[in-house]
């Protein structure tokens, strides 16, 4: 009887990562470089407005920020490309810094607690600075796929790159973890019908099945417990 109700319970077999916010602090240096925009532009702009463009792509981004600011039909298509080019630009002077050193806490420790369980690992990131992060912090080996964004059409909170992911790993959803530390990427992996960890404040991780206060508290025992499965 035991042994029939444990084989129902679905085992986790993979673990999806997004990356900015949850493998490495890079979505300060995100908010740093539209703030410089936002500034030139007049724009107000602050970390709390910041929050609706985690997880969101660079030109959604754009517009989020336009809208603040009353400027949404203030710039051509073409003009609009140039300042989202520009605010990659000092992303990208920013990000030059990170290191290994820049992992957060309890990543990598709980990387090696997924290989342990012989868990697969995937990065789901719609940044097209994704593979110069992961080159940066050294940590491409850990993970078993890597999504390439420019091959996502449809960005948080759809559910396409976790899916993508899922697929590239040759594991059923249902069987997914998905960790986020923005809302449309945790709307992106309860639609995906995967178990969802949001990292960081219980108000911006509403729709979380599972908050953490941080990446030290990723424990393999504690998500299982939280999303009734098995490992
Ligand atoms: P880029 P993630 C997202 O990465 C960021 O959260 C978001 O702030 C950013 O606008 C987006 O990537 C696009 O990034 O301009 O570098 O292509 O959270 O999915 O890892
Ligand atoms: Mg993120």
């Amino acid at each position: 009887m035991f042994l029939k109700r444990f084989s129902n319970v679905r085992k986790i077999k993979a673990v999806i990562f997004d990356l900015d916010g949850v493998i490495t602090d890079s979505a300060k240096y995100h908010f740093q470089a539209w703030k410089m925009l936002a500034d030139r532009l007049q724009i107000p702009f602050d970390e709390s407005y910041n929050e609706n463009l985690k997880g969101v792509s660079r030109m959604e981004s754009l517009e989020l920020l336009l809208k603040n600011g009353g400027m949404q039909n203030a710039f051509t298509a073409e003009e609009k490309e140039a300042l989202a080019a520009e605010k990659n630009e000092l992303y990208k002077e920013l990000i030059k810094q990170i290191t290994p050193a820049d992992i957060l806490p309890g990543v990598l420790e709980f990387i090696k607690e997924l290989k342990l369980h012989n868990i697969k690992t995937a990065v789901a990131s719609v940044s097209k600075n994704a593979d110069f992060l992961l080159t940066q912090l050294q940590v491409k080996s850990y993970f078993d796929y890597v999504c390439d964004p420019a091959q996502i059409q449809n960005h948080k909170p759809d559910p396409e790159i976790f899916l993508v992911a899922a697929k590239g790993l040759g594991v059923d959803p249902a069987n997914c973890i998905g960790i986020e530390d923005a809302e449309a990427g945790i709307q992106a992996i309860n639609t995906a019908g995967m178990f969802s960890v949001g990292v960081g404040s219980a108000e911006k991780m509403a729709q979380a099945k599972l908050i953490l206060t941080g990446t030290d508290r990723l424990r393999l025992s504690t998500i299982a417990d939280a999303s009734n499965m098995r490992y």
